[in-house]
This record gives C-alpha cells, structure tokens and sequence, in this order.
C-alpha cells in the first residue's frame, strides 16, 4: 500500500553539524525520511536547482511534501511542532521560551565564538591562522563552554531541567564539536556528566557523539 504522504526530504550531507541537528531531532520524533547528500559528490550546493531551494547555497535544507525550509535550527522546531508530543519542544510557555533560548544563544553566541577556532584546527584554513586571533577565538569558546558547565551543574541533567528537548539537540551537538576539537579544553565536569548522559541515547550515538566535529 502506498504511503499516505510523500516521506520527508532531509537534503545535506550527514558530516555537516546543522545536518546532523535535523537527523537527531527526526530519530528523536521517530520520523521517517531520505536524505539526499548534497553538498557532497555531484550534488553541488552552487547548482541552480539547489539555489532554487536555499540562496545561501547551505545545508540543511528539507522538502515536506513540497513545503521547503532552511536553517537547522528553524527546521528542528517545525518538525517538532509538527510530528512530536510537546516533549521535545513544549507549546507556548514559559517552559518553550526557555527551550529556545538556548536555541538562539547557541545558534548566535556560542557558534560565533566558535567560528575562528574550529576554522583554524579543524578544517586547517590558511586563512585562519592567526596565533594571537587563535588564542583569542579558543579563549572565547571556553568561556562559553563555562558558562554551560556552570549552568548544567545548577540546573541539570538536561538544559532544561529533567527531560531531553530541542535546546539538547543543539547543545549537545555543539559540546561534541568542543571535546572532538584539538584544543587545551577547560576542565568542565557538568558538562562532562552531560555528554556522558546523552552518549546513552541511540540517536546521540549516531548523529552526535560519532566522531565528527
Ligand atoms: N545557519 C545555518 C547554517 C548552515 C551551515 O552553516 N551549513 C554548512 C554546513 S554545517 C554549509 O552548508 N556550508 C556550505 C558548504 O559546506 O559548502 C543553519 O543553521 O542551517
């Protein structure tokens, strides 16, 4: 018998961390979907077709039964909305605001803090090396690491308390690029305590703790 609607489009390679945001969230949800690499191969986010569904030419991107959206983190929350019980992402509350604010500050504040380090001894830029901007970018990136030690600790297991939500998904993820990036890391036990709690879950093994930055 057929399905009685088109299955979810995932569209972006497995490696990319916003990816990975989606693919966590739909195993979450145990929402079935395909996902198509592109970004990878001959799938080019420069194609036209490609530039037709997202202008940034970035991935992910998902196609739900011809609705098309971009931004992981927006992506997530539809999906939630959409396909969950209000486990992972709460209705309107003071609980939900919660949830997203841990959304927007990672997809701002932490990503931004990020960004010069992870270019640098990750994907080896020549045009991130830069020792004194290195040193700064690694310092910025502990300190918003500390602050999530320091918050997990006070509020945990989970950042919102006691049960996994969307904030999880991204945040999880993000301490993932932190321990598997090669830098002097701060020594931060709640957040230790926290990637040790996630590595429980199935889907965490496979989108988030599996080795890639
Ligand atoms: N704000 C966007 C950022 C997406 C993004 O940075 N995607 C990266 C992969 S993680 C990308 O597609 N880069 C272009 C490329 O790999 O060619 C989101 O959260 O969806």
């Amino acid at each position: 018998m057929a399905a009685p609607f088109p299955m979810l489009k995932i569209l972006g390679k497995p490696s990319s961390i916003n990816v990975r945001k989606v693919l966590w969230t739909c195993d979450e949800l145990a929402l079935p979907y395909v996902l198509e690499a592109w970004g990878t191969g001959t799938l080019s986010l420069q194609s036209s077709e490609f530039l037709a569904l997202n202008p940034n030419a970035m991935v992910p991107v998902i196609d739900d039964d011809g609705f098309i959206l971009w931004e992981s983190n927006s992506i997530c929350r539809y999906l939630a909305d959409r396909h969950g019980d209000g486990a992972l992402l709460p209705p309107p509350s003071q609980e939900r605001a919660l949830v997203e604010r841990w959304m927007d500050w990672q997809a701002t504040d932490l990503n931004t803090a990020w960004r010069y380090p992870f270019l640098s001894l990750v994907r080896a830029s020549p045009a991130h090396q830069d020792a004194a901007q290195l040193a700064a970018g690694v310092a910025a990136w502990n300190r918003a690491m500390r602050l999530l030690d320091t918050h997990l600790a006070a509020n945990g297991p989970y950042m919102t308390g006691e049960r996994l939500t969307l904030a999880d998904v991204v945040i999880g993820l993000s301490v993932n690029r932190w321990k598997a990036t090669p830098l002097a890391h701060a020594e931060l036990p709640a957040v230790e305590a926290y990637f040790d709690l996630l590595s429980q879950r199935p889907a965490f093994l496979l989108h988030g703790n599996n080795g890639i930055a």
